[in-house]
């Protein structure tokens, strides 16, 4: 009898730990792929205290041998009218998914701290031999997922996607999936505890079930060759147990291509398509290829833009042609709505302003947005910056902290990089230099070299005086030896004097690359106005717009810009009464989506670069 209790309980600690570490690497393409929607109204629970994760003495219940009905990812019910159990999530309240929990219920806006979340749904799988996947499209921070009971594993990072298999979970009916999240901000986290966005928590993006083969194709990689544009080049990726030998096809029609290919042993085939009549992307025509993978009974469709993007110089070549940024900076806030922008109609309202000012760039600041915005901006012919959220002052040297950052950027280039839009992965902002803080850096960039050699790395530094005379300015920070595009943030006029200080102001950039600056900008609130040195109206910023224009046009090496912001957003940072109440106010258009006068400042300029 004991060593069946002591063999029992060994069984359990063994299968908590196997099912910890089983996250997957994502699915990609998960876009494409058939899927079951998980999204809609979850039950919730919000538990400050984290008492369904925790015993009273503190320890977590999914260590314990025997975690008891209080432990929320049980989703236990009294047995019996005796029986305490101090929660129910039938009895709960429900949260709509994907959507902050912060613009949804009044007594959740300023909250950071764990809430659980729990879904019931039946499935049966089409083939018994299949696999079931539970996907999510983005969760922040901390997502601790459960299903029917079992640990399924912990995901850190709030922009980027994440699938566990639950094959073995399954039931046909009423399973239950429980997902704590926690959007706790923590000194050591990527972000960390300072930024100037709302920390928005909760299941942001879809939530979904994919099944697939038992072998199926897992990833895969499509891009022209820089040096070579008439090179189709990549791999596809199987996962599954007959990896082996496997046959992979992979049909582009209007290349007239039917690619045969027999994978390695890792399940890996190579890709390499000579083909001399592509029709190249780019923001005039932004044409995309509809390609399909087969291989066994698995399918799979994209639509995928070929282009090339490489740099001479202090020039950008779009497929071999000098390109100038007209860029702006865009955070993830649903238009007019307010809070996480996370569908496809937020997409396009956003980037159709963009389109509006003239822009054929957009900057996606500070972490990764949701798929949406770069399938669309593949479609609408928009070039996109897509950045890790390193922000400001990382623990450079904990070594978690770099694991983490190195995670979100992997998930990231793992689902974007088959988009044409892309043409930048942005390692970090405003980042203060320091040897720790530059091998960071160099490590986080030579990792996106390695997954992606067709793409062009940089950061948005911040500028400094030349010779420390405070009327010339120049770019002497290390890390500019690591970056294709050498991009900086300024606010000369606005935290460095006044906008009639711009015009004093000489640069004096040494490096032969691209310059791109990646913010600058005043806030204004729309519908103010006054004199233009008079900070808050609209004339000021369109002042600063001006002068900013002005001075920025000495620069020699200058291939591009993206001003801070297209849309006014929320951060907890600004609190001035009548003007902020909750907004940085530097966006070109209001949080209601009316226009100020320095948007046209900016269009008018962009329309002069034609
Ligand atoms: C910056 C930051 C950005 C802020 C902006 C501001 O330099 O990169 O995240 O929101 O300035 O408004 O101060």
């Amino acid at each position: 009898m004991e060593s069946t209790k002591y063999l029992l309980s060994l069984f359990l600690i063994l299968s908590f730990t196997i099912f910890l570490s089983a996250q997957q690497p994502g699915i990609i393409n998960t876009y494409n792929r058939p899927s079951t929607s998980l999204n809609g109204y979850w039950k919730y629970i919000v538990d400050p205290y984290e008492n369904g994760f925790y015993n009273y003495r503190l320890e977590a219940f999914e260590n314990q041998k025997d975690p008891g009905k209080n432990a929320f990812f049980t989703n236990s019910k009294p047995d019996n009218p005796s029986e305490l159990i101090e929660y129910n999530f039938d009895l709960s309240d429900s949260l709509q998914v994907p959507s902050d929990w912060n613009t949804q219920k009044e007594k959740l806006f300023y909250y950071e701290g764990s809430l659980w979340y729990k879904k019931s749904f039946d499935y049966e799988l089409e083939e018994p031999s299949n696999r079931l996947f539970v996907h999510f499209g983005a969760s922040n921070y901390k997502s601790d997922v459960y299903l029917n009971g079992k640990k399924l594993g912990r995901h850190i990072g709030g922009f980027t996607p994440f699938s566990y298999e639950i094959t073995e979970l399954l039931d046909a009916r009423d399973n239950y999936l429980v997902v704590k999240v926690d959007n706790k901000r923590i000194k050591e986290g990527v972000p960390t505890l300072n930024t100037d966005w709302w920390n928005y928590g909760g299941i942001t993006r879809e939530v979904k079930l994919i099944e697939t083969p038992s072998t199926f194709i897992n990833d895969y990689f499509l891009y022209l060759n820089p040096q070579d544009p008439t090179r189709i080049q990549g791999y596809v990726q199987l996962k599954g147990k007959q990896l082996a030998n496997q046959a992979i096809e992979v049909g582009i029609p209007a290349l007239s291509v039917t690619l045969p290919l027999i994978t390695n042993n890792e399940g890996r085939a190579k890709v390499d398509i000579s083909a001399k009549q592509i029709r190249y992307w780019s923001p005039d025509d932004p044409f995309l290829h509809e390609v399909s993978i087969t291989s066994g009974n698995d399918k799979i469709k994209d639509q995928i833009g070929f282009r090339t993007i490489t740099t001479q110089g202090s020039k950008i070549l779009l497929n071999g042609s000098p390109v100038f940024l007209k860029g702006i900076s865009i955070h993830e806030e649903k238009p007019f709505k307010g809070g996480r922008g996370n569908s496809e109609e937020d997409a396009r309202q956003l980037l159709s302003w963009a389109t509006e000012m003239g822009c054929n760039f957009v900057r996606l600041a500070h972490y990764p947005h949701n798929e949406h915005m770069v399938r669309m901006a593949d479609q609408m012919g928009l070039l996109v910056w897509e950045e890790n959220p390193v922000y400001w002052t990382i623990s450079w040297k904990n070594p978690d902290t770099y694991a983490n950052a190195a995670r979100q950027l992997e998930e990231l280039i793992t689902r974007d990089k088959n988009r044409a839009s892309v043409i930048i992965w942005s390692m970090a902002n405003e980042t203060p230099a320091s040897d720790a803080r530059t091998e960071f850096l160099t490590n986080l960039s030579l990792l996106a070299r390695d997954m992606d050699p067709s793409r062009l790395i940089s950061a948005a530094l911040e500028q400094g005086r030349y010779n420390n005379d405070p009327l010339i300015r120049t770019i002497d920070d290390p890390f500019a030896s690591v970056v294709d595009i050498l991009s900086f943030n300024q606010y000369i006029g606005w935290y460095d004097g006044l906008p009639d200080k711009l015009s004093q102001i000489k640069w004096r950039i040494e490096q032969d690359k691209p310059v791109l600056i990646s913010e600058f900008g005043a806030g204004a609130k729309y519908g103010l106005h006054g004199d233009k040195l008079t900070r808050w109206t609209e004339e000021y910023q369109e002042f600063l717009y001006e002068e900013t224009l002005k001075m920025l046009s000495s620069i020699p090496q200058l291939q591009g810009m993206s001003p801070w912001i297209l849309v006014d957003f929320r951060s907890p940072r600004r609190v001035l009464p009548r003007i902020q109440d909750g907004w940085n106010r530097k966006g070109l258009i209001s949080e209601e989506g009316k226009r100020k006068k320095a948007f046209y400042t900016l269009q008018k300029y962009y329309q002069s670069k034609d």
